[in-house]
């Protein structure tokens, strides 16, 4: 008697077991049908624009306007604000400098970091360059994205620049969002490689987004 009884709970254990391997059996089959048939039908409307909206999320939204305000390193008097603003044909950079020498040229560069925590400005680095190219002058076609020139100075020892730019961008891989403007004491010649020979760092600066709000005249 006993051993009949241990037979049937034993027996009926088995089946409660096979009943529930069943059911995760269909389950997983109903699961593997659904994601099949989700992937194999065409991409609505609908899921195209879920698609792009996601896309806009991971990116991001797109910069249209960033700024720097630039501060004078160690010594110097050097300061200003530059705005990078997108236009159809690139990016606009509108610089006003002062502080600087009377009648002269200053090299005038996107730096790598937008770091200006050295006294003397260079932990921002050498010139933004994400593309490992030779230094050149801005009109340039081989040229680092960050080389900006040089800015003319009056006779008050300000400049004021106001230029398009091709090189420049907001947004992607070249975006100067986060790096660094340096307005150097000496004059960009365009061909001494990497730096242009530009001499020391008068005023340093860091990109970030502008606020859409402000307007500065
Ligand atoms: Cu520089």
């Amino acid at each position: 008697m006993k051993t009949r009884l241990s037979l049937f709970i034993h027996s009926e254990i088995e089946t409660k077991t096979q009943i529930k391997m069943m059911k995760y059996l269909s389950v997983s089959i109903l699961t593997i049908f659904l994601l099949a048939s989700c992937s194999q039908g065409d991409m609505s409307d609908a899921d195209t624009q879920a698609n792009t909206e996601q896309e806009a999320v991971e990116m991001g939204p797109e910069i249209t306007q960033a700024t720097a305000v630039l501060s004078p390193t160690d010594g110097n008097q050097a300061a200003g604000v530059v705005t990078f603003t997108q236009t159809d044909e690139g990016v606009r950079v509108e610089a006003t400098v002062s502080g600087l020498d009377t009648e002269a040229r200053h090299g005038f560069h996107i730096h790598q970091y937008g770091d200006c925590r050295a006294p003397d400005g260079t932990s921002a680095g050498g010139h933004f360059n994400p593309e490992g190219v030779e230094h050149g002058a801005p009109t340039a076609d081989i040229r680092h994205v960050g080389d900006l020139g040089n800015l003319p100075t009056n006779a008050q020892g300000t400049a004021e620049v106001d230029f398009v730019d091709t090189h420049v961008q907001l947004n992607g891989p070249n975006s100067v969002l986060g790096r660094g403007v340096i307005v150097h004491a000496g004059t960009d010649d365009f061909e001494s490689q990497p730096t242009g020979a530009a001499g020391s760092r008068l005023a340093c600066g860091v990109i970030g987004v502008a606020n859409p709000d402000i307007v500065v005249e």
